[in-house]
């Protein structure tokens, strides 16, 4: 049938956060509408759509494949079902490629001014990230003050923005390892430049150009590696210029929100902005008890706060099907919000409430919201002004519409590769990889799986996300997390030590337990689940795979690592997924994208790409059968490892 696959909720109201929980009853007592009446109200949601046969990229159109043969099996143009289903999704690539770019781009332009001296209020925070990185790009470092060096990295990321010359993008190439860059090379995928290859998919994919659903998937998975060379560019860079994260300890889930406080969230992707007003809180607590308030708290949503949580360990309130729950609990005094993942719906919200919505980039506005057009030569200037918005309206809450959150859990986050290493180094300085790859050799624990992506409300509410890792754990899984998938574990307590006695089978409890043993300097116990960061972040999971992969001495596809994307919705996520399939990696995803149109494109989706990149997609809804299918890829790769050893 042309239907949609919806999963039916086990309860009516399609989380299982219990923060969220206590927070929708709110909405449905005082009659709010939030984004989950509106998406019963959406369905059932069109089926051509839902299959990628609905064309709609002529004016001569919406064309849709509507039987198996005969003129109304194509659109009018002649294109067929495989035509336009992988349009479509590469389209929907060249919208990931071009919104992480779109961050990166923004860290770079801070790092850019900064090396310039027009902005006062950023700094070096790492520059020993720095040089590695400019030694990694073939950039000299030798007897060169840190300024020029950032200045010249700067340059080479504005290339890979733009560049005409037929040369790879550097943060890629430069961070590939040599069979990946062959295969990337030899199969006609690496990027030169990011805009380019975006602007080029658009003109690949335009009404009577490319027919050729192969060409069009391989201009595509081009388009995916030019996502990846974003977050190259923005996780480098912002560790860069805000620290390399180290493991802090934090809380999550609503019940951050603390009445006593004037309360700001930041939410949206960007750090270059929430870092400030991390800074102009702490500088502002004398105005905000003048209010009668104890203090500034700054609470992150999505991965703005992932971003913060990581670095200065900011308390995460919520992830993304749950944004709207933060203004309900009527002490939320300002969201601040920066590009992506935010609902315009914050606003029709906040009109019932004393909350401030105040939209920053150029970008990105909303309809009767504030904007404050952030610059980061005014950087802290404009962050004290967010701040002082704030502080103003804490004084119009109404007592009568307070409905506090309960639900918060400890957590361990700031996982980064370099954290990993000190970690790991502690056991063996030398080869610090040998320790995770030598405990899946030995059978200690069967693999890394990377858990990403977004809350998606065709499944309940993070219940893949939590349904999948328990699976994974329980059978011994090394387990690291990005964005809202992250978001979950972090909201429901499944990111702290506690977790790794409730959930982790007894091989990966002693591994993670052999690993505090020899970590008594820090300060703290480890996760059952690794926080590696915000959704340009997964480049970190690109790195942890070809470490390992370096450590076995084979390439990607060999190494037992593999990732999941259970409530998959951003098309940043589809980009994310395409690149981890071109990397050699296992990638499930619980939310079907729009390709069962074609049974072409599905099997090149599932089982061609295998043979090309040793990576495939793994479409699955059932969260059981969808663990067992990472299991058994891992299982297999490290039987495979072992036998040849
Ligand atoms: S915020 S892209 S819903 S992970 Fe990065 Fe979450 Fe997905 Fe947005």
């Amino acid at each position: 049938s042309n239907a949609p696959r919806v999963v039916e909720p086990k309860n009516p109201l399609r989380t299982t956060d219990p923060g969220t929980i206590e927070m929708m009853k709110v909405a449905q007592e005082n009659k709010l509408e939030t984004v989950f009446d509106r998406f019963v109200a959406q369905q059932p949601q069109c089926g051509f759509g839902y299959k990628g046969i609905c064309c709609r990229i002529c004016l001569a159109g919406p064309c849709r494949v509507k039987a198996d043969d005969g003129p109304a099996s194509k659109g009018i143009c002649g294109a067929t079902a495989y035509t336009i289903v992988s349009r479509n999704l590469v389209r929907m690539i060249a919208g990931g490629a071009a919104s992480h770019s779109e961050h990166a781009r923004h860290v770079l332009h801070t790092a850019h001014e900064l090396a310039e001296g027009k902005t006062k209020d950023y700094e070096i925070k790492s520059p020993e990230k720095l040089h590695k990185l400019a030694e990694k790009l073939g950039i000299e470092t030798l007897n060169r003050d840190d300024m020029e060096i950032l200045g010249d990295v700067a340059e080479l990321a504005y290339e890979d923005f733009g560049r005409y010359k037929d040369r790879p993008a550097a943060f890629l190439d430069s961070f590939l390892i040599e069979q990946r860059r062959n295969k990337f090379r030899n199969t006609n995928i690496m990027p030169r430049s990011i805009d380019g290859t975006v602007t080029e998919l658009m003109a690949q994919t335009a009404q009577g150009v490319d027919a050729d659903p192969v060409n069009i998937i391989f201009g595509g998975l081009k388009g995916a590696l030019s996502d990846l060379v974003g977050e190259y560019i923005g996780t480098n860079l912002s560790d860069v210029l805000f620290g390399i994260p180290e493991p802090i300890v934090s809380e999550a889930n609503l019940g951050v929100i603390d009445e006593k406080m004037v309360n700001i969230a930041v939410h949206g992707h960007n750090p270059v902005l929430s870092e400030m007003v991390v800074g102009a809180a702490r500088e502002l607590k004398a105005e905000a008890q003048k209010v009668g308030a104890e203090g500034v708290n700054i609470v992150g949503i999505c991965c703005t706060g992932n971003e913060l949580l990581m670095r200065e360990g900011v308390y995460l309130a919520t992830s993304s099907a749950s944004q709207e729950m933060a203004i309900l609990t009527g002490v939320l005094d300002a969201m601040v919000v920066d590009i992506q993942c935010i609902y315009p719906s914050v606003q029709q919200l906040a009109d019932c409430y004393h909350t401030k919505i105040i939209t920053t980039e150029a970008i990105m506005k909303i309809p009767s919201a504030q904007h404050l057009a952030f610059n980061s030569e005014t950087a802290m200037e404009d962050a004290k002004k967010l701040v002082r918005t704030a502080i103003e309206a804490y004084k119009r809450r109404d007592p009568k519409k307070i409905s506090l959150s309960s639900e918060r859990n400890s957590l361990v986050a700031g996982f980064s590769i370099e954290a990993l290493t000190d970690i790991f180094g502690k056991i063996n300085p030398e080869r610090p990889f040998s320790v995770l790859t030598d405990a899946i050799l030995s059978g200690q624990i069967k693999g890394v799986v990377q858990m990403a992506g977004c809350n998606n409300l065709k499944r309940q509410q993070d219940e893949s996300h939590v349904a999948i890792l328990k699976e994974l754990v329980k059978n011994d899984v090394f387990v690291v997390a990005t964005g809202c998938s992250a978001g979950a574990f972090a909201k429901m307590g499944l990111m702290n030590s506690e977790a790794v006695d409730q959930y982790a089978g007894e091989g990966l409890k002693s591994f993670i337990r052999q690993l505090e043993e020899a970590n008594p300097q820090l300060a703290t116990k480890l996760p059952l689940v690794f926080h590696i960061g915000s959704c340009v972040d997964n480049s970190r999971g690109m790195d942890l795979l070809q470490l390992m992969a370096k450590e076995l001495g084979v390439d990607t596809p060999k190494v037992p690592f593999a990732a999941s994307a259970p409530e998959a919705m951003h098309e940043k996520a589809v980009a994310i997924g395409s690149y981890c399939v071109s990397m050699g990696i296992p990638t499930h995803v619980g939310t079907m994208p729009y390709l069962e149109g074609s049974d072409l494109i599905y099997g090149i989706a599932t089982q061609i790409a295998h043979d090309v990149f040793g990576g495939n997609f793994i479409f699955e809804v059932d969260e059981k059968i969808a663990a067992q299918k990472l299991l058994n890829a891992l299982e297999y790769r490290s039987w495979k490892l072992r036998i040849h050893k």
